[in-house]
């Protein structure tokens, strides 16, 4: 079987803060989260991600912002280009800065200000299109500065309004240059036009945030159905637990930065 995913050969990661029960989250819970297995958590997530045969680049954690592990929201990288975002959540903008500086080792940085925000979570990029979530942390200038930035290197911006859940991303992701993975019932199909749907059920929305990446797929534990669609396709496939994770709003996407 000829295996299609996502390429990458680098990916940013940065460790759980001492303040990560501090991170913020839409409709928290009685439960707090455990810092320690939030810990073994992403350090899983490192090792799956080297599995994949990318090779890790690990920021130091940044204590003082709780949600600083969510690498994914601080920058959009394609085509030897990096935007740095404005992130929506104002506690959150000054986790930008060491991602552009690690970004400008390897890429030309473009930065974002204000009145756009950006969130990557908002951000999922197919082929040569960016669909950009408008949420509340994603606004219109934000896609706009997307097409500034990625428009004259061949990419389109379409935008996706997104309503009830937090970044677009929390019922879709990549699985390749022309591919999607999407929960049912969540997004206007037609979208989606043109590419290919992987649809799970929306009992399993969770598992559409997915890293596919090398041939592997990174999903996240206890979600059968979306880890058997992956599987036909031929990817191989590694379960994460998420737990402590999902608690502060979190998933898998938004732990890493993949480079080209
Ligand atoms: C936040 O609310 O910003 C974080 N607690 C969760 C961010 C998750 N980011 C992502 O899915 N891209």
């Amino acid at each position: 079987m000829h295996v299609t995913s996502f390429q990458a050969t680098k990916a940013i990661v940065r460790g759980i803060s001492a303040s990560f029960r501090d991170a913020i989250v839409m409709h928290p819970t009685a439960e707090p989260i455990d810092v320690d297995r939030a810990r073994l958590q992403h350090a899983a997530y490192v090792h799956a991600l080297r599995s994949a045969g990318l090779a890790v680049d690990e920021l130091p954690p940044l204590d003082t912002y709780p949600d600083a592990c969510f690498v994914e929201d601080c920058g959009l990288v394609a085509s030897g280009t990096a935007l740095v975002t404005r992130p929506g959540a104002p506690s959150r903008v000054g986790e930008t800065d060491s991602i552009a500086e690690r970004l400008s080792k390897s890429h030309r940085v473009e930065r974002t200000s204000a009145p756009a925000t950006i969130d990557g979570g908002d951000c999922l990029c197919i082929g040569r299109t960016w669909f950009i979530g408008n949420s509340a942390r994603t606004n219109s200038d934000g896609a706009r500065r997307v097409c500034e930035v990625f428009g004259p290197l061949g990419y389109t911006v379409v935008e996706v309004s997104v309503e009830g859940m937090l970044h677009l991303k929390c019922v879709c992701s990549r699985i390749d240059g022309r591919t999607v993975l999407v929960a049912e019932g969540t997004l206007d199909l037609a979208l989606f036009t043109g590419l290919e749907v992987v649809m799970i059920p929306r009992e399993e929305a969770y598992a559409a945030n997915a890293v596919v990446v090398n041939g592997t797929a990174i999903v996240a534990k206890g979600y059968p159905y979306t880890r058997a669609a992956l599987e036909r396709r031929g990817l191989r496939i590694i379960e994460l637990a998420l737990t402590e994770i999902a608690k502060a709003d979190g998933s898998l996407t938004c732990m890493s930065i993949l480079l080209d």
